[in-house]
Parts: structure tokens; C-alpha cells; sequence
């Protein structure tokens, strides 16, 4: 369902008519930006996760299990040898972005719902794989990750990866929907995870070592990762995650930190029952932010273009829930204040990324779903 007029106070809507589309582009009046919403994709089945490649073309997945080339609005046939993916529920085809040699090397990792196989039969995990980009096909694909166990279900895989400024993969998993697993060491449910690019362990990684404990994690307590980005200045890797009812998470991971899922959360569970012991404890750490009630937070990043310069250095975060993106302005890592917008566009927000063009792009959530580039209106 496509909301396209969206009447109050202080909030305009003006349509093209414009041989494209009668909503193409849209432009929206934000609090501190007029904006142009302009679709650069549209007919992608659920995008989960896109990447700019370096001539300006995109690299787009879709949930179902295609990952796809978006060139100047045309979207290519999906991509051969892209690994089977356990499309149900959440599962699928997730995140994706480049290695930062892409240029030179072509390397692309990937996240997605691995179905198991002989033993595993009918559960499904996380896996992270790194590929060479063919044009048309992927080559050299290699399965770096699975989480393990792996559970029935089709909750809460998470999951997003970036390259921190480490040099590392930092991967971000959701619990599978077994709460007390996210403090389990020796699970990988409810984790995030720091590998080399070729999918070994660090040897700077906290648990390494330990029988009672996965050598990959990084922090623990978390409950659905689905967004992460690296903070332009700082380098730090920041994540989202997803609370029950009430308790969505910004966090800045630390090493072997436990960020406390489900022992404290700031939320409640659906049922309305309290969780855990509260909302703090000893030993555990607070959110940087936390949303309550959810907005269901999916993909984010910080925004370091010069096209909209009242949003540079703020963070975005798209909602699965109320169909907004989320403007988070910041100095240091205190939150001076929010604003909902977008509303307009009518579809939730699955991912957003920082454009090397200096505009601001988001995928929608849809089984027609779009790439959206953000642009200035004057
Ligand atoms: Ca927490």
C-alpha cells in the first residue's frame, strides 16, 4: 500500500509530473533539508543490502536469493553462482559490500541464511562468504563463516558486515530467536563477529584460547544486529539491534563487552511480561541510544556527503516498522536529537548507505522494492 499524500503541519508534498513516474521524484520537506526522493531502481524483490561499485553502478541482493547490478535504472538478470539461501521468514540473501581494494581485486563479501544440510537437515544459520564479482556471475566464492549452531526457524539472523578500520570483517548476527543463547559463549547466536578477510580468527580477539568460549566473538548479550557502519572520524564500528517490544539498540561494540540481551533490556516482552532483571546490572553495558517504542531499526549509515550539508556527520537509521529513516544528530557519542522523516515515501526502510556521490540512498522493504537516492531540492 502506497501512502501518497501525507497532510500536517510544517510537512509538504509535491509531485513530478514527470514522464517517469507520478512519484518520481517525490520532494519532502524535513526539518532541516528539503530533499528530492529520487528512484534509481525499482522491481527488486525485498533489496536486503546494496554497494556502490567504483564506476557508480550498484551492487543490489534481494532476500529471495539474487543478488543483481543496477546500471543507470536497468536491472541486470541475477548474478550466476550466488549460493543457495534458506528463503523463509527472515532468512535469505542479507547484506553485501566491497573490499576496499575492490578495484584491484574485485572481492565482495556477503551475508545470507545458509540452509543445513545432512545433520543440520531443516535448520538454517548465518553464513558469511567473500566473492570475486564476474560481471554476470560471482567466481571464487568462499563460505568464511557459519554460525553454528544451526536452528530451526526463520527469526532473527541478523546480519550485516563491514570492513573495520582494522582491516577486519565485523559481522553482526541476531540470536535465532533463543534469547539465553546471546549469553552463551560457546554459541555464535546473538554475537558479533570479527574475522580476517580469508575467515580466520584474529589472534587479538578476546576469547581466543578459551575452551568456553567461541574464538570469533567479538562482544555479546545482542539480540538482532541488522545495521552497522563505521563512524567516518573515528573509524568505530557502531551497530543497531532490535529490542522485543521497546529496546532498540545503538551500540558501539567493545571488546568482550556484553551488552546485556536478555538479562537487561529497556524493553518488554510482546506478552507485556518483564525480561530479564531491568534495564541495567553490573558488568553489562548501556546503549548509546535506545528507541522505545521499537522502530524496528534495518540498515544505517553516517552520513558524509556535501549535496545536503545541514545532515553531514548525522546517522541514519531506517525503521521496518513505521516506514521512516531515522536522522540521529550527534556530537561525539551523545544523541542532541532526532527527527522521523520520509514518511512520505511509503514503504519501510530495509537499508541506507552513504553515496560516494555525496547524496544519501535507501532501499524499501517490498516485495517491489526500490533504490531511492536522496538528493537536495532547490
Ligand atoms: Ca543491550
Amino acid at each position: 500500500m502506497r501512502r501518497t499524500a501525507f497532510a500536517g503541519i510544517g510537512l509538504s508534498l509535491v509531485l513530478s509530473s514527470g514522464a517517469a513516474s507520478a512519484q518520481n521524484p517525490q520532494t519532502v520537506r524535513t526539518q532541516e533539508a528539503s530533499v528530492r526522493a529520487v528512484t534509481v531502481a525499482s522491481g527488486l524483490e525485498n533489496p536486503w543490502g546494496f554497494a556502490f561499485l567504483p564506476d557508480g553502478r550498484l551492487l543490489v541482493t534481494e532476500r529471495p536469493g539474487a543478488m543483481r547490478v543496477v546500471d543507470k535504472g536497468k536491472v541486470s538478470p541475477p548474478l550466476g553462482n550466488v549460493p543457495k539461501v534458506f528463503d523463509s521468514g527472515q532468512g535469505g540473501l542479507l547484506d553485501v559490500t566491497l573490499d576496499p581494494e575492490f578495484a584491484r581485486n574485485r572481492t565482495i563479501y556477503f551475508t545470507y541464511a545458509e540452509p543445513g544440510q545432512g545433520a543440520e537437515q531443516g535448520g538454517a544459520g548465518t553464513a558469511l562468504a567473500s566473492a570475486v564479482f564476474d560481471e554476470t556471475r560471482l567466481s571464487d566464492v568462499k563460505a568464511l563463516f557459519r554460525q553454528q549452531p544451526k536452528m530451526s526457524g526463520g527469526l532473527h539472523f541478523g546480519s550485516r558486515v563491514v570492513v573495520g578500520p582494522d582491516g577486519k570483517l565485523w559481522l553482526g548476527l541476531g540470536e535465532r530467536y533463543r534469547r539465553d543463547e546471546s549469553q552463551n559463549l560457546n554459541s555464535h547466536l546473538g554475537k558479533l563477529i570479527r574475522l580476517e578477510k580469508n575467515g580466520r580468527v584474529p589472534s587479538d580477539n578476546p576469547f581466543v584460547g578459551r575452551s568456553d568460549a567461541r574464538a570469533e566473538i567479538w562482544s555479546y548479550g545482542h539480540r538482532n544486529i541488522q545495521g552497522m557502519a563505521r563512524h567516518p572520524q573515528t573509524g568505530a564500528v557502531w551497530l543497531n539491534e532490535h529490542g522485543a517490544q521497546g529496546g532498540d539498540e545503538v551500540n558501539i561494540p567493545e571488546k568482550a563487552k556484553n551488552y546485556g540481551w536478555p538479562v537487561i533490556t529497556h524493553g518488554i516482552d510482546y506478552s507485556g511480561a518483564r525480561i530479564g532483571v531491568g534495564s541495567s546490572a553490573p558488568g553489562m553495558e548501556q546503549p548509546l541510544l535506545h528507541w522505545t517504542p521499537s522502530i524496528a531499526p534495518s540498515g544505517m549509515a553516517f552520513y558524509t556527503g556535501d549535496r545536503i550539508p545541514a545532515w553531514r556527520g548525522n546517522l541514519f537509521v531506517g525503521s521496518l516498522k513505521f516506514g521512516t529513516l531515522h536522522r540521529v544528530v550527534l556530537e561525539g557519542t551523545r544523541v542532541v536529537r532526532q527527527e522521523q522523516m520520509l514518511k512520505e515515501i511509503g514503504d519501510n526502510i530495509r537499508d541506507v548507505r552513504d553515496g560516494p556521490d555525496g547524496f544519501l540512498y535507501i532501499a524499501t522493504d517490498s516485495p517491489r522494492g526500490r533504490i531511492i537516492r536522496l538528493e537536495p531540492a532547490h
